[in-house]
C-alpha cells in the first residue's frame, strides 16, 4: 500500500508513534511562525522554557494583526516581539511587510518542510507543498526549542479535481464549494490533500486560497502536491534551489475521496454566519451591500489584485459602497504600483490600506449598523467584523469588485468578458523588512523591551482529584474562538494582558460572564458540538483559566482549541450521550471525583447534583496530556520534563 503526500511527510517527520489510526503521533518541526496577535504569549512561553537560541531551520516572528498601534499597548507588543526575536533567533517581519501567510508563502516556506504557526491559516503552506499547521502559541514556543509538536494520527482525506475553472469561477469558489459538501466540522481530525488532473491547472497563489480555507472546514492541514507550478511559484520568487517534487504514490489510500469538477463550479458566496452557508452568487443578487473588503490571508496575492484592478478600471464604485482594498505584502502592494494597477484601484474609489489582517480581525472597517458587507475573507462569524448586528458575506475578489460597482451581490459573470491579466514571470524581491536575528556571539547583549502592558503569562493548577464545579456559562453548537475570546479594535490591545483582556470573555454571547464566573471562583462551562471552532488563540483557553473555569463539557471540540485547553490546564471532556448536552443548564452544580484515574481510563463520570444524575463522559488524553494536566498546564510541565 503506498503513501499519501501527508503520509510521506508525517514519516519522514516521527520523533515518536506510529500512524495507526487513533494513536497520538510526536513530529519534528522545521520552521515555526508567529503573530502579534498570539506572538506576545508565545514568546513570553518561550522565555519560560529555559533555552537561548530557537532550535529550529527557521523561526519568523510577523507583525499583521494589530498594526494601527492605536495607543502604547500594542506599539510596546511589536518593540518586546521585535527584541526577544533578535535575541534568541527568529527572524522579524516588520509591521507594513504583509500578513504572515502571504509573506511566508512568498519568501520562506518550502516543499517537504513541516510549519507550525500560532495562527489557524498556516496551512496556507499546503499550497506550495508543505506540511503547516495551526496551532496555540505554547505549543509553538515548544517548538522553537526543538521540542516535537503533538498530534492525534490524522485521517487522510483526497480532493480528486478535474475539468478547469470557467471564467469569472476562481479558487475561493472552490474553497466555498467545499465548505458546502463538508461543512465546517467535516474536515475536523483530517489533512486533506488536492489531487486529480484539475491541479495542474491552479497556480500556487490559488491553492494557497484554497489550503488558507481548511482551517474553516477544522482540518489539521491541506495540501497540493509540489510540480512544475510549485517550481514555477519558486523560480518567480528567486527560490528554485528550495523546490523538492512531492506528490501521493498511485496506490495510497484514502479515509474519504472527494470528487469536484472544476468545470461545473460557479461563482459562490457563504452567507451569515458561518463559511459553510453556502448560496451563488446570481441567487443572492437581490441583496444590497454597503460595504466592500479584498484582501486577507486568503485573497490578497499578487494575481488576486490585479484581477480586481482590471475589473474596476476605468469605472467606479457604487455610492453608496464603501471599498477597501489590503495587499498582502509588501512584494505585492510595490508591484501594484509599478505596474499602475494601484492608481486604477485608487481611481475606482478604492480606499487602500496597509498590507495587514485589517478588517479581517476587526480592526477598523467595521460595518454600519446592520449593514450588509461582502468580504474576500475566509471568516464571517457574528461580531467578527466589528459591528454586532452586520451580516457578512464571503466571495471571491471577482465577485467582490463585481459587488463594488453595483452596490448589490453581484455574479461577476455578468460583467461580460473576462479581463486577462499576466502575472510577471518574476517577483521583486525587497527583504529589507525581514529583519534578521543577532549572531549567536552578539545576543547575549540584546535587551528584552517590555511595556507596562505586558503581564506575565497565567498559571494553571495541577488538575485536582475532585471537583465540585458550578456550570457558569452554557452555550451551543459551533462556538468560535470569536465568541469565546473576541478580537477587535477594542480588545486587540490586551492580548498580552490577559487579566485585562479576560473582562471581554464571552462578551459575543453573555456579557455578565466575567463577572459570574469570577464569583463563582472555579466553574464549568457546557458547550455543542464542535466548541472552539476558528482561530488558534490560545487567550481563549488563558481568559477562561483566569475567570476560574478548570473543565469545558462539549459535544464535540475543534482541534487547536482542545489542545489549548490542555496546554492551559482546562480538561475539555465530551458527553458519551450528546443528548445529556439538554440535561444541563446554567448554575448546576457537577461533581468529578477520581479524575486522576477516570483521566487515564479516557472516562469520567459526573455527577449532575440537582438530579442527582451520573452523567458518563470522556476524552481521549495521551500519556502527554494527562501529565500536562496533572502538572498544571504545557509551561509547567515543560519545566519538569524539558522541551
Ligand atoms: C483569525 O483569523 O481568527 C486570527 C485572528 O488570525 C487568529 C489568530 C488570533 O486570534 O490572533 C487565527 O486564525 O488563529
Ligand atoms: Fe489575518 Fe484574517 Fe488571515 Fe486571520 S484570517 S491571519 S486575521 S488575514
Amino acid at each position: 500500500m503506498g503513501d499519501t503526500i501527508a503520509q510521506k511527510m508525517l514519516k519522514a517527520h516521527l520523533l515518536e508513534g506510529d500512524l495507526t489510526p487513533g494513536g497520538d503521533i510526536a513530529l519534528k518541526i522545521d520552521q515555526t511562525l508567529t503573530q502579534d496577535a498570539t506572538g506576545t504569549m508565545a514568546y513570553l512561553a518561550l522565555e519560560n522554557i529555559g533555552i537561548d537560541r530557537v532550535r529550529t531551520e527557521r523561526s519568523v516572528a510577523y507583525i499583521d494583526h494589530n498594526t494601527l498601534q492605536c495607543g502604547f499597548e500594542n506599539a510596546d507588543d511589536h518593540q518586546y516581539i521585535q527584541s526577544v526575536a533578535k535575541k534568541y533567533g527568529v527572524w522579524f517581519s516588520r509591521p507594513g511587510n504583509g500578513i504572515c501567510h502571504q509573506v511566508h508563502l512568498e519568501r520562506f516556506a518550502k516543499p517537504g518542510k513541516t510549519l507550525i504557526g500560532s495562527d489557524s491559516h498556516t496551512p496556507t503552506a499546503g499550497g506550495i507543498g508543505m506540511l503547516a499547521i495551526g496551532a496555540g502559541g505554547m505549543d509553538v514556543a515548544v517548538a522553537m526549542g526543538g521540542g516535537a509538536y503533538h498530534i492525534p494520527v490524522p485521517k487522510m482525506f483526497l480532493v480528486n479535481l478535474s475539468g478547469k475553472l470557467s471564467p469569472w469561477v476562481t479558487a475561493k469558489d472552490v474553497s466555498l464549494e467545499l465548505l458546502r459538501i463538508l461543512t465546517v466540522k467535516g474536515g475536523v481530525g483530517s489533512i486533506i490533500e488536492w489531487g486529480g488532473e484539475g491541479v495542474r491547472t491552479l497556480t500556487v497563489p490559488e491553492r494557497a486560497t484554497i489550503t488558507n480555507m481548511g482551517a474553516e472546514l477544522g482540518a489539521t492541514a491541506s495540501i497540493f502536491p509540489s510540480d512544475e507550478q510549485t517550481l514555477a511559484f519558486l523560480r518567480a520568487q528567486g527560490r528554485e534551489a528550495d523546490f523538492v517534487p512531492l506528490q501521493s504514490d498511485p496506490d495510497a489510500v484514502f479515509d474519504k475521496v472527494i470528487d469536484i469538477d472544476l468545470s461545473n463550479l460557479k461563482p459562490l458566496v457563504a452567507c451569515p454566519h458561518s463559511p459553510d452557508n453556502i448560496a451563488s452568487a446570481e441567487e443572492k443578487s437581490n441583496v444590497a451591500v454597503s460595504q466592500v473588503c479584498i484582501g486577507s490571508c486568503t485573497n490578497s496575492s499578487l494575481r488576486d489584485m490585479l484581477r480586481v484592478a482590471a475589473i474596476l478600471k476605468g469605472k467606479h464604485i457604487a455610492d453608496s459602497v464603501s471599498l477597501s482594498i489590503s495587499p498582502g505584502s509588501k512584494q505585492v502592494f510595490r508591484m501594484l504600483a509599478d505596474c499602475g494597477a494601484l492608481s486604477d484601484l485608487i481611481a475606482s474609489g478604492a480606499r487602500i490600506l496597509e498590507c495587514a489582517c485589517g478588517p479581517c480581525i476587526g480592526m477598523g472597517f467595521s460595518p454600519v449598523s446592520g449593514g450588509i458587507s461582502v468580504r474576500t475573507f475566509n471568516r464571517s462569524f457574528e461580531g467578527r467584523s466589528g459591528t454586532r448586528d452586520a451580516q457578512v458575506y464571503l466571495a471571491s475578489p471577482e465577485t467582490a469588485a463585481a459587488t463594488a460597482l453595483t452596490g448589490f451581490i453581484t455574479d461577476p459573470r455578468t460583467l461580460g468578458a473576462y479581463p486577462s491579466v499576466s502575472v510577471p514571470e518574476t517577483f521583486l524581491i525587497d527583504d529589507s523588512a525581514l529583519l534578521p536575528p543577532a549572531s549567536p556571539e552578539e545576543a547575549s547583549a540584546v535587551a528584552i523591551v517590555r511595556g507596562p502592558n505586558i503581564r506575565p503569562f497565567p498559571k494553571g493548577e495541577p488538575l485536582p482529584d475532585r471537583l465540585k464545579l458550578p456550570v457558569s456559562l452554557k452555550v451551543g453548537d459551533n462556538i468560535t474562538t470569536d465568541h469565546i475570546m473576541p478580537a477587535g479594535a477594542k480588545v486587540l490591545p490586551y492580548r498580552s494582558n490577559i487579566p485585562q483582556m479576560a473582562d471581554f470573555c464571552f462578551g459575543v454571547v453573555d456579557e455578565t460572564f466575567p463577572m459570574r464566573a469570577k464569583a463563582l471562583g472555579r466553574s464549568c462551562v457546557v458547550g455543542g458540538s464542535n466548541y472552539g471552532q476558528g482561530s488558534s488563540r490560545e487567550h481563549a483557553a488563558l481568559a477562561p483559566l483566569y475567570l476560574g473555569v478548570r473543565v469545558v463539557v462539549a459535544k464535540s471540540f475543534a482541534r487547536i482549541h482542545a489542545a489549548n485547553l490542555i496546554n492551559a490546564g482546562i480538561l475539555p471532556l465530551t458527553f458519551d450521550d450528546p443528548n445529556d448536552y439538554d440535561a444541563l443548564q446554567e448554575g448546576d452544580v457537577l461533581t468529578f471525583s477520581n479524575l486522576h484515574e477516570a483521566i487515564h481510563q479516557g472516562k469520567v463520570t459526573t455527577l449532575l447534583e440537582r438530579t442527582n444524575r451520573p452523567i458518563a463522559l470522556s476524552y481521549p488524553l495521551s500519556k502527554r496530556q494527562i501529565r500536562i494536566l496533572l502538572a498544571g498546564g504545557l509551561l509547567a510541565y515543560t519545566k519538569e520534563a524539558g522541551v
